[in-house]
């Protein structure tokens, strides 16, 4: 799988991260890095998500960049070129979810610029970098997630307002207007992060977004996605804010590594 990783900066960590990231030197700057396989919803993020039982360390890029990701994910980027050393992984430190829930991150592109670090149950360990950024106008999933958690946010321990911000339609179909995720999860009565019927939403939005949707949002807005999502990745890979990241197929990785 080919995915595009973009780059979330860290902009304040809370009281309850201070331990883990007392490692982390001075003026350095860290990313939560997300897997995405699509860079034009990039403007509508709205939060960024972090899977329970998750192992998350904090790996050294250089001496003043570092990535918060999986550690399954960490030994796939260490081929990738992307650390100082080819095949070698630099933890240091561990982090716990509950390290992280609240961190202030900057999502770029968005028009929510500062966002904030939020659990989502469903985060698959084995996918992607464990970091998943959140797009809830075109993607079911987290759509499902964000209704959960403004509903149990006192559960969850986070604040509301850190899940209710702006979501702006950015991709406009035929079928299912500008907001493909709320309308599909409204329809399909989908009423849990857990609802198996998620599955044939995502599909069903992906298959909409890529082959009827226009852009309706941002610099390349009135492009049809097929053509935007390339355009919009290029941007951003120029830009510094994501870069390619590949994950071998059919591997199977055990969960203690
Ligand atoms: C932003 C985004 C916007 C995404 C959207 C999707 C959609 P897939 O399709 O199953 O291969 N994702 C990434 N890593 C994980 C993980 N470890 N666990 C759970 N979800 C993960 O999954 C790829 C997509 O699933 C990624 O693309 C990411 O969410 C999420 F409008 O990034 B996406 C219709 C989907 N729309």
């Amino acid at each position: 799988q080919d995915y595009t990783a973009v780059k979330l900066k860290v902009l304040e960590w809370l009281e309850t991260a201070v331990k883990a990231t007392s490692k982390i030197p001075d003026g350095s700057r860290v990313y939560f890095v997300a897997a995405t396989l699509r860079p034009e919803t990039m403007y509508g993020q709205t939060c960024c998500f972090v899977g329970p039982d998750i192992a998350y360390g904090i790996y050294r890029v250089s001496d003043d960049e570092y990535f918060l990701v999986s550690e399954r994910s960490a030994r796939n980027i260490a081929f990738q070129g992307i650390f100082a050393q080819w095949g070698a992984v630099d933890k240091i430190t561990d982090i716990l979810r509950a390290d992280v829930i609240g961190t202030l991150v900057n999502a770029p592109l968005s028009i929510n610029e500062r966002v904030r670090v939020l659990p989502m149950e469903t985060v698959k360990f084995s996918k992607g970098t464990g970091v998943v950024t959140s797009v809830p106008s075109d993607s079911p999933d987290d759509y499902a997630t964000i209704i959960d958690l403004t509903k149990k946010a006192d559960y969850y321990g986070i604040k509301k307002e850190w899940v209710e911000r702006d979501i702006i339609p950015i991709i406009e179909t035929p079928k299912y207007g500008s907001l493909i995720a709320p309308s599909l999860v409204q329809s399909m009565k989908i009423n849990s992060p857990k609802d198996p019927k998620l599955l044939e939403a995502k599909e069903e939005a992906y298959k909409e977004g890529f082959y009827h949707g226009t852009l309706i949002y941002g610099e390349f807005k009135g492009r049809p996605v097929s053509e935007a999502k390339g355009l919009v990745k290029e941007g951003l890979i120029i830009s510094g804010d994501t870069f390619n990241y590949a994950e071998p197929d059919g591997v199977v990785i055990s969960r203690s590594g």
